[in-house]
């Protein structure tokens, strides 16, 4: 059997602590790799615990890779958070192996997996097995992923999908809004997940203000993600890494 890796030790080493974990989505295709250097060490001096690295279009191989490189310079993981195949680079130490459980498209349920596998082994990235859910509708990655609704107010679905990737022996759950989202999750979501199952929780999309991403770790998230905040505003991004981090 696959052993966990050192990048599942260090995320499931710092839950168990009684931290809370915030990590920087950057999407590579609009990075400036010329700020970057300068904004991830913000990001890392206000305590930012991962960079993921992906996004639903339009993103280069060689992009990825470029951007994997100055933010694997901080020593902090870089995980790959893949759109499609194109996001994947050796640069990376993990990937965020994910199901998009909610997903109307077998390339997406198993395909790309197959797929990606091979790839991943050749990479020797560290597969964390994730189940993804898209909530958010009004989104890239809703569109990309043929997405089918769950409502947002119906939380016991959202559960009946935990349930079922816990049993299928994933690791983690991602409750996704959607990059850019207009509202963020309700916090009963993670509140719900984290009641019945015990997957480390991640939740992302739509988060702009310190409150938010606490109300959402009080609630359950284990791991906060803030991707599109950074390209309007880094003192913002540092002033939610802090919230975070100082819970
Ligand atoms: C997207 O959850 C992440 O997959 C981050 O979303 O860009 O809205 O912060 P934002």
């Amino acid at each position: 059997m696959r052993e966990m890796g050192k990048v599942h030790e260090y995320i499931v080493s710092k839950i168990e602590r009684g931290e809370k974990l915030h990590f920087t989505l950057v999407d590579p295709d609009r990075a400036n790799p010329s700020d970057l250097e300068k904004v991830s060490k913000l990001l890392v001096d206000a305590g930012t615990d991962a960079f993921m690295i992906g996004g639903s279009l339009a993103v280069t191989p060689e992009e990825a890779t470029l951007v994997a490189r100055i933010l694997r310079e901080h020593g902090l993981p870089v995980i790959v958070f893949p759109g499609n195949l194109n996001c994947l680079t050796p640069q990376a130490d993990a990937v965020f192996f994910m199901i998009l459980m909610n997903s109307l498209e077998p390339y997406y349920l198993i395909q790309a997996h197959v797929q990606a596998a091979p790839i991943i082994a050749k990479y020797r990235l560290e597969p964390l097995p994730t189940a993804y859910l898209v909530i958010g509708l009004d989104t890239a990655v809703a569109h990309v992923g043929r997405v089918h609704p769950i409502p947002r107010d119906k939380p016991e679905i959202v559960v009946a999908y935990a349930l079922a990737a816990e049993m299928l022996g994933l690791k983690y759950i991602y409750l996704e809004a959607g990059s850019g989202a207009k509202e963020p999750l309700s916090p009963v979501l993670p509140q719900f997940v984290k009641k019945y199952t015990r997957l480390v929780t991640i939740v992302g999309g739509g988060i702009r203000s310190p409150e938010v991403a606490r109300e959402l770790a009080k609630h359950g998230a284990d791991i906060v993600v803030t991707g599109t905040i950074l390209e309007e505003s880094v003192d913002l991004a540092s002033t939610i890494i802090r919230a975070i981090k100082e819970m």
